[in-house]
């Protein structure tokens, strides 16, 4: 189901930040003051550009609560966010039960599956993703789709291991039917991206009626030997908060 409405978060619409941070800071706002609870204290802080509204909110709650929390990231942008805050970093393998995790998307559609790793952390984001009790999504009103792949148009971002990369790559352009499906490049053609992991990146744009199925396309995916995860994201997120341009807030859950 979905929801909007319109929501006074102050300064949401100060000129100090242009219109789509604004619509990434009220969704971080809304998510933070609807999910973080006072007796939340292992807390997932995803990765990219409205995650950082998320820290600042949850800093708004306070010295007293978050004195008790433990913050795990899902990447190096999180971490540095995390500590940079103050607060106090954990690592997954020593807290493996998280009460809330937030990350933002690359498109969410209308059953709340997501794409997500154009930052190419999602193996990480996933992990904690389905380690939490309560997953949240929050992001601009551009990443609010019906069907994936209207908004996000790269491709889904699939996580490979760099030995088997030419043979995922192979496999999704006969098999899987993806003809343009890339090795992600790093800035200035330096070489392939390379993750958190010491994986490469493949983007893999697919037809309509394959994202219409998502869950069928990633396990599919996820098959191909050499894959490590695939920033498909079915059946995880418990509710998406997307900020809007006229300050409304259009929840998805
Ligand atoms: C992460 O950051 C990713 O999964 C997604 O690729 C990206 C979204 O970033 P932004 O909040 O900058 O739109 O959450």
């Amino acid at each position: 189901s979905c929801t909007s409405w319109s929501r006074a978060v102050s300064n949401a619409s100060a000129s100090s930040i242009d219109a789509v941070d604004a619509a990434k800071r009220l969704a971080a706002y809304t998510a933070v003051d609807r999910h973080v609870q006072p007796g939340d204290k292992i807390i997932g802080i995803g990765s990219g550009s409205t995650v950082p509204y998320v820290v600042e909110r949850i800093l708004q709650q306070g010295d007293e609560r978050n004195r008790d929390r433990v913050f795990l990231p899902t990447g190096f942008q999180s971490q540095q966010l995390i500590t940079l805050a103050g607060l106090r970093l954990g690592d997954i393998t020593q807290y493996p039960e998280i009460d809330v995790t937030i990350d933002g998307a690359d498109e969410a559609d209308t059953d709340l599956n997501c794409i997500k790793g154009g930052g190419a952390c999602q193996l990480r984001e996933k992990v904690l993703a389905e380690a939490a009790r309560t997953f949240i999504v929050v992001a601009d009103y551009r990443k609010n789709s019906t069907v994936l792949g209207t908004n996000y148009t790269s491709g889904v971002p699939i996580e490979v291991s760099p030995f088997a990369s030419t043979s995922v790559l192979r496999s999704l352009r006969t098999k899987l039917d993806s003809p343009n499906a890339t090795l992600r490049m790093a800035r200035a053609k330096a070489g392939p991206v390379v993750t958190d992991n010491s994986n490469f990146i493949i983007d893999a744009p697919f037809t309509e009626v394959a994202l219409r199925k998502p869950r069928e396309l990633l396990a599919s995916i996820k098959l191909l030997t050499g894959v490590v995860e695939v920033g498909l994201f079915c059946g995880v997120v418990k509710a998406a908060y997307f900020g809007n341009q006229d300050g409304s807030v259009t929840a998805k859950f």
